[in-house]
Parts: structure tokens; C-alpha cells; sequence
């Protein structure tokens, strides 16, 4: 799991590091005559200075090695405005600042990159084990995103989450539209042991939400999950499609789900879908086969919302809720 940009953090505090030693060593010899130049307590005037000197780390110290990081983000996915904002972050936190030349510098540059990544995630929060909680019965959530993404298998996911946690689950078949796509929704729904609600191929899937609702109310269910077909955020019929599910049936909770690998392309659908229908929250989804990570780093950014969570593998339990602080962990772990 994004092993490029592990690498290319490391490269980073590398480079600092040895800015830093070059520095101490360049301070070392200014001082160096100074110290000789006193007779009286050369010992311990010696011990003082090593354990009170101070290296201040300048722009221009810093200039090389954070344009290596601002390209290094850019070619892990993370999207412009965001790769400049962690940049300016990293900048403030290390330049004009005193810093023990006894310290760990790289622990000193990773405390600086850590918190300049968790800052342009950590925009909004949202737990949806708290917003189901609280909401009125029942929570309709409709997922949608391009084909493929793991939209289906996120509904399987969550919806194994939910029962788990107690809560009765009803799941729409809205995708009518791909040949087999209901099918392999039901073995999903008969695994798991929740209600699915079908219609036939090629049917409306704003009527299958519609059902399915109406199910939920009548056999006072908790959450209705809605699949629904994939498409391009370019094919006009079928956002318009989506558009009328969620004018039938108003969702609580609109789920925009796309892949980790997608990067930069999924960070803009979620904007264009977001224009169509209003998305809450996203959950990115093989997270497992992505080397670059900068998708997640992006996408709460530029969208303005959260990640809930993040898919990382085929199985049910391969769901994680999002945390800034537990991916930071893994870039650096
Ligand atoms: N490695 C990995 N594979 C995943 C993950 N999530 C989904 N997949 C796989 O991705 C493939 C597509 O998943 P689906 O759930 O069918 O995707 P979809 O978005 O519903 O696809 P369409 O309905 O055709 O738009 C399947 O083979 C899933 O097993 C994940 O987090 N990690
Ligand atoms: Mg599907």
C-alpha cells in the first residue's frame, strides 16, 4: 500500500536530515576557534555549547528538497491545490525554527510532513455509525460512482457493518441496468442474510429506491442501501437517471464511491457527481492495490467532503473507517 509515495517521504526526510548534519557540521567549525580562545573552563564551556546550540533551518535550506516534494506529491496523485497547501504547511513548520542540533532530525521533518498531511485532511469529519445512530429510521443511503469502482461489493460491505452492529438492513437493486448486476447483488444480500428488493433488468431503479423505502417503513427497518448502476458523470441520461432516483426518493446520505487508483480522475468525478446529486461523503475502494495514495490525501480537500471509509481488500471486513491519522501511519509506518 502506497509504497511510491512511502518511498518519496523518506527521500524527504533524507534530505533534510542530511541539510541539517551539513549545517551542525558547518556550526561545529565556526565555533570550533571560540571555544579554544577561552582558557578559563574549556570543559565545561565546551559541554554547554554542545548541548545549547541551535541550528535555524532558512528558505533557502529548504528550497531543493521541498520542490522534490511538491513534485513527488504531484506524481502520487495528490492534486495541485492540496500538494501546495501540505508544501506551505511543511515550510512554516520548519523554516526560522530553532532546532536542537542534538534532536532526531528526521523525527523533527516527520512530525512537519505529519501534520501537514493530517491538516489537509482532517477538513471535516463525518462517523456514519453516529449519523445512522441519530437519524430517523428509516437512513437512506443511495452509492453511486463510475463502473466498476466497487460500489456493489461497498454495499456488501457496509451493509455486513450494520447487521453486525445490530441494525435491520434492506438493500435496493437499483442498478437495472447491467446484465447480471442484480444477481450479484442478491448472492451478496443472501450471504449476509438482509432483505433485497429487485425489480425486473432494465426497469427503473428510482421505483426499485422507491420500494424499497417503502418496505423499510412498513417492516420498521433501519437502513436502506441502494445500489446503483455505474456510470460516466458524462452521460447525460444517466445522471439525469441518477438525479430522478434522488428526487423520487430524497436520500439522507448520498455515497460517492471510487477507487484509490483512480487518483486525480476520482478527486474530479466526485466533484462532477457532486453537481448532480448532493454527495455527503465519499468512500474510496482498493486502497489495497494503490502504490501512489494521493487520491485519499485529496479527494475531502478539493470536494470539501469527508472519506468515511476506505476499502482494502474483496472481503466484507475489508472495510476501514476513515482516519487522517491512521493513514498518515501507514505512509510512515
Ligand atoms: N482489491 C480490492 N478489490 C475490490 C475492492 N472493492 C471492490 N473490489 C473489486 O472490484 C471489482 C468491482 O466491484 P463491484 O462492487 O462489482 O463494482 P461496481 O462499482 O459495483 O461495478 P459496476 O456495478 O459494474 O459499476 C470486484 O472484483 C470487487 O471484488 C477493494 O477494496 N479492494
Ligand atoms: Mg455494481
Amino acid at each position: 500500500m502506497f509504497k511510491k509515495l512511502k518511498d518519496k517521504l523518506d527521500s524527504f526526510k533524507e534530505a533534510i536530515s542530511s541539510t541539517i548534519d551539513r549545517k551542525t557540521a558547518d556550526v561545529g567549525a565556526e565555533e570550533a576557534p571560540k571555544t579554544k580562545a577561552k582558557k578559563v573552563g574549556v570543559v565545561k564551556r565546551a559541554k554547554t555549547l554542545i548541548v545549547e546550540r541551535e541550528l535555524i533551518l532558512d528558505e533557502s535550506d529548504l528550497k531543493g528538497p521541498l520542490w522534490d516534494l511538491e513534485m513527488a506529491l504531484l506524481e502520487s496523485d495528490v492534486a495541485l491545490p492540496v500538494a501546495e497547501s501540505i508544501i506551505d504547511a511543511v515550510k512554516n513548520e520548519l523554516v526560522g525554527v530553532h532546532k536542537k542540533i542534538r534532536a532526531d532530525t528526521s523525527d523533527i521533518v516527520e512530525t512537519a510532513l505529519r501534520n501537514a498531511l493530517i491538516g489537509v485532511m482532517s477538513k471535516e469529519m463525518f462517523d456514519l455509525d453516529d449519523f445512522i445512530a441519530n437519524a430517523t429510521k428509516p437512513v437512506t443511503i443511495v452509492f453511486t460512482g463510475v463502473n466498476g469502482t466497487g460500489k456493489t461489493t461497498t454495499i456488501a460491505k457496509v451493509a455486513s457493518r450494520l447487521k453486525a452492529a445490530g441494525y435491520s438492513v434492506v438493500i435496493a437493486s437499483g442498478d437495472t441496468f447491467r446484465a447480471g448486476a442484480t444477481e450479484q447483488m442478491e448472492k451478496h444480500a443472501e450471504r449476509i442474510g438482509v432483505k433485497l428488493i429487485k425489480h425486473q433488468h432494465g426497469g427503473d431503479p428510482a421505483a426499485v429506491v422507491y420500494d424499497a423505502v417503502q418496505h423499510a417503513k412498513a417492516q420498521h427497518r433501519d437502513v436502506v442501501l441502494a445500489d446503483t448502476a455505474g456510470r460516466m458523470h458524462t452521460n447525460t441520461n444517466l445522471m439525469d437517471q441518477l438525479e430522478k432516483i434522488c428526487r423520487v426518493t430524497p436520500p439522507d446520505l448520498v455515497i460517492f464511491v471510487d477507487e484509490a487508483v483512480a487518483g486525480n480522475d476520482a478527486v474530479e468525478r466526485a466533484r462532477e457527481f457532486n453537481e448532480v446529486v448532493p454527495v455527503g461523503g465519499s468512500i474510496l475502494t482498493k486502497v489495497d492495490m494503490d502504490s501512489k495514495g494521493g487520491a485519499a490525501i485529496s479527494i475531502a480537500h478539493i470536494t470539501g467532503k469527508p472519506i468515511l471509509f476506505l476499502g482494502t481488500g474483496q472481503k466484507y471486513g475489508d472495510l476501514v473507517k476513515f482516519d487522517a491519522g491512521w493513514y498518515v501511519d501507514q505512509l510512515f509506518e
